[in-house]
């Protein structure tokens, strides 16, 4: 029985889904957010980590690391979204096959885990292994079975804003409203009930870098959905136009967008180092409380 007071927040409605990850999911639900996800990319290809966890020795061993650090949730994914494009396209079985050896042992951390692809077929197949909730980075408007796969399993679902192409003329905000409204419509009308939905406006997908500063400087636009919103700014090029550096370099960018979005109201950061981002939360959320 989950206690009113945790019922009344967005967070932990969304994560109250009984799913086949639902013993982890209950260590969610004990947690005040921010909550800290922690990314595992086994992929040759992906732009914030270069493959450095394609093997699966490596990636387990990553995701023991994430774990070590304090991730709340790990999300696990097989093909580069590259969200700055020339994306090679993964077939699904090489997909499925890149996370065989990985996510069994993944989920035997105990951890909630999360799914990061856009293919239906994917989702289902991680979701009946004990994945707990679905990260699409095309916010349920790619695959068409996407949705009816998530509503079937009874699981959160993390909707993040895309498009094709960046347009600098758009107003991003009103943009990546009328796209949220858009998967909510169809979240609706494949069952998925509201209160199992993440709100991602999707840092870098199809934005200028400009555009990405303003989504997390207006987050608060999207809290009137009254959904929890997760933001991953971890390494993204936005940064780069700020201060030139490599992926690799961009720690301190990282921290400063989060901190800044769990400000403006992210419940959820989703992040390639875990250890200085719990420390930074950590220490914001101190100084909020002297204050
Ligand atoms: N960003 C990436 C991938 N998945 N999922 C959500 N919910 N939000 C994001 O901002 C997001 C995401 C891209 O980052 P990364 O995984 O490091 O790169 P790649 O897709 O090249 O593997």
């Amino acid at each position: 029985m989950i206690p009113a007071r945790r019922m009344a927040n967005p967070i932990h409605r969304a994560f109250s889904a009984p799913t086949a990850g639902g013993v982890v999911l209950a260590r969610l639900l004990a947690k005040t957010p921010p909550l800290v996800m922690g990314v595992l990319n086994v992929t040759p290809d992906s732009f914030s980590d270069g493959g450095r966890f394609f093997d699966a020795n490596a990636a387990i061993a990553h995701a023991r690391r994430l774990a070590a650090e304090g991730a709340d949730i790990i999300d696990i994914g097989a093909e580069s979204t590259r969200p700055y494009g020339d994306a090679e396209r993964v077939p699904p079985d090489e997909e499925r096959a890149r996370l065989e050896p990985v996510l069994p042992e993944v989920l035997a951390l105990g951890i909630p885990v999360s799914i990061d692809t856009m293919k239906a077929s994917v989702a289902a197949w991680a979701l009946d292994l004990g994945a707990a909730i679905a990260n699409d980075v095309w916010g349920l408007q790619r695959d068409p079975d996407m949705a009816r796969v998530v509503a079937e399993r009874g699981t959160p679902v993390i909707v993040v804003h895309n498009r094709e192409s960046t347009d600098p003329a758009i107003d991003i905000v009103v943009e990546v409203t009328a796209f949220f409204e858009r998967s909510l419509d169809i979240a609706a009308g494949a069952g998925i009930p509201r209160e199992r939905i993440v709100l991602d406006p999707g840092i870098g997908f199809g934005k200028t870098p400009e555009q990405s500063v303003a989504c997390i400087a207006r987050l608060d636009v999207w809290r009137r959905f009254g959904l929890p919103i997760l933001v991953g700014a971890s390494r993204k090029r936005f940064i780069h136009s700020v201060s030139p550096s490599d992926p690799m370099q961009r720690l301190g960018g990282s921290l400063a967008a989060h901190l800044l979005a769990v400000e403006t109201g992210a419940a959820i950061v989703r992040v390639h180092d875990v250890a200085p981002t719990v420390q930074a939360l950590a220490v914001a959320a101190a100084i909020r409380r002297a204050r």
